[in-house]
């Protein structure tokens, strides 16, 4: 692996179980969003997206302002559980739902300027197994780590800094995925 001291494994922090009842509650309750304006131009993401935050706190994600909603009590829940086995506190979460194994997500950081310098970013994974590609930005070197059901991966400053990841597709997989990031915003807008 070539970046393992930016990308902190944390192993299954839900059992199986867990997992699959969050999976399906938040694939019921959560309003998701697969369009975008932009330039003037309607935007169809190739996965669908949703976006809680704290009142105040504002994020444009590659161009995308997203629609905020209040958090839902499971995503609370699992943000007391992320902050306690990370040792991070975050104030928003992106939730990305790859339907199957079509859906994607290119090549970026997350790195703008609502992140601040340092961003820490706690990804959890709900459902189907995925491949987590990365790349660094001046040697084009890239690598993959599988990222599995119930699984924890936390994302130190430096690797938005110097690497870009992506979920590519893998047209075979039938099954869905749900990725949660936390985050933690510290530019607000009114
Ligand atoms: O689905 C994933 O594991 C990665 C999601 C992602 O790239 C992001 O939220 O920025």
């Amino acid at each position: 692996m070539l970046g393992p001291e930016f990308l902190i494994a944390h192993g299954r922090i839900y059992s199986p179980q867990a997992s699959r009842a969050l999976l399906r509650r938040l694939l019921g309750e959560v309003s998701w969003q697969s369009e975008f304006v932009a330039f003037g131009r309607r935007f169809v993401l190739p996965r669908l997206q949703a976006w809680f935050a704290d009142a105040g706190v504002h994020y444009r994600y590659s161009e995308n302002m997203l629609e905020q909603q209040t958090w839902l009590e499971p995503l609370l829940a699992i943000k007391h559980k992320v902050e306690a086995q990370c040792g991070h506190q975050f104030n928003s979460v992106l939730l990305t739902y790859y339907r199957d194994g079509h859906d994607h997500v290119s090549w970026h950081a997350d790195d703008e300027r609502e992140l601040g310098e340092a961003p820490v970013i706690a990804s959890l994974s709900l459902g189907a197994s995925r491949d987590f590609h990365y790349r660094h930005k001046q040697t084009q070197l890239s690598d993959s780590v599988p990222v599995h059901d119930g699984e924890l991966l936390l994302m130190q400053p430096a690797f938005q800094q110097e690497w870009d990841h992506c979920i590519l597709p893998q047209p075979e997989l039938t099954a869905p995925r749900l990725n949660l990031t936390f985050r933690q915003v510290v530019m607000r807008r009114a």
